[in-house]
């Protein structure tokens, strides 16, 4: 679809503008929208292989913005701007697409490269969480069901060994093993998930540094992309901190050297995420901060590995083995997280 003609669902001088491609997002395609060459607002179109109801998100973005209005938080979080006909996105051919506004003289990274930075992205995560204070969590619609169940994940995982393809299966059999033996990380996620000491909170569940805007002093300003924000558990938050920052190469990286925990950047992820959250959180969920980690690392695993087993039915690939790859990669970090944890 014409970008143009999307944009002026939303505004009537939309001829005065310039639209470009942005952005190293992998699930919606993002348009910057510019006059004069200074950046104004943010076109998306939204994927709705991932989210097959953009109606729930339109729905959970409105229920968070009505309630931290009323708040008047003075808490900068980027909500959509309404169409000339007053709906939070444009449906276009059964294609959805929302405009949000550029947060000025702002940037986001695409690698955490140092401890700095960590503190400065997890003090935003911890902070949006905890102005959700005394909203009941519950009410947000869950935009993708199961998101992060660990058993859910499990049993996805059993269905694509027994469905999955054969030759994938005999190739993989040494993570596949991995995995398994394992398990008890998801045992663990089952009791916490039951537990009445692990709180259900607001929680972004996509905690990558891409999703936190930087000012050019290098602070944090806000965090973006809620689409998957839910309620949730702060195993999810915290923990894919630490699956995107701790390590210097990321899950793309095939040269497993650059794949460890840096420490320091962990103790910053944790103060940085306590600023704001220390007091609301309860003592069995700072005793699980540790688990956080190998939570969401082995989850990542399983998730590549089974969508390697499924063909690659869910995430964008690059070459044949990207699934298989990113799976040792995730594999590599969990057992170096594992090991460093056993050292504290
Ligand atoms: P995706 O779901 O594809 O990750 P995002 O909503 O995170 O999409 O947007 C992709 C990128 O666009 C972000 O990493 C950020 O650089 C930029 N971006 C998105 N929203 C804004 C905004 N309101 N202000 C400034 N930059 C933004
Ligand atoms: C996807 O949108 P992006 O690339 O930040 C995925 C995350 C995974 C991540 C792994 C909706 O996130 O859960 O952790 O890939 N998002 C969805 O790179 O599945
Ligand atoms: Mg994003």
């Amino acid at each position: 679809m014409e970008p143009h003609y999307i944009l002026g669902l939303f505004l009537k001088d939309s001829d005065t503008y310039v639209i470009k491609q942005f952005g190293a997002g992998l699930i919606h395609q993002t348009f910057v929208v510019e006059k004069n060459e200074s950046p104004v607002y943010i076109l998306q179109h939204i994927n709705r292989q991932v989210f097959k109801n953009p109606d729930d998100i339109a729905f959970n973005l409105a229920s968070m913005r009505d309630f931290l209005e009323v708040r008047n938080f003075g808490f900068l979080v980027p909500f959509p701007i309404r169409t000339n006909s007053g709906h939070m996105h444009a449906v276009v051919d059964g294609e959805f697409y929302r405009l949000t506004s550029f947060i000025k003289d702002t940037f986001s990274l695409n690698e955490c490269q140092d401890a700095g930075q960590a503190y400065e992205a997890a003090l935003q995560f911890g902070r949006f969480s905890a102005s959700f204070d005394g909203f009941d969590s519950k009410l947000l619609k869950p935009s993708i069901p199961g998101f992060h169940d660990l058993q859910f994940r499990w049993h996805q995982f059993q269905d694509a060994l027994k469905n999955g393809n054969a030759k994938r299966i005999e190739y993989a059999k040494k993570q596949i093993s991995f995995i398994r033996d394992n398990h008890n990380i998801v045992d663990q996620f089952i009791k916490i998930e039951k537990s009445a000491d692990f709180l259900q909170r607001v929680t972004h569940h996509d905690t990558k540094i891409n999703n936190v805007l930087f000012n050019k002093q290098g602070k944090s300003v806000c965090v973006i992309d809620l689409d998957t924000t839910m309620s949730g558990l702060i195993i999810s938050d915290l923990g894919d901190m630490f699956r995107t920052y701790l390590s210097p190469g990321n899950e793309e990286d095939t040269d497993l050297q650059k794949v460890f925990v840096r420490m320091d950047c962990m103790q910053a992820i944790v103060e940085g995420y306590k600023e704001y959250m220390a007091d609301k959180m309860t003592t069995v969920e700072m005793s699980a901060i540790g688990y956080a980690g190998e939570f969401m690392i082995y989850m990542q695993a399983l998730r590549f590995l089974t969508d390697f087993l499924n063909d690659d039915i869910y995430y964008g690939i690059r070459h044949e083995m990207n699934n298989f790859d990113r799976t040792i990669n995730q594999l590599q970090l969990l057992k170096d997280y594992q090991s460093q944890m056993r050292s504290v």
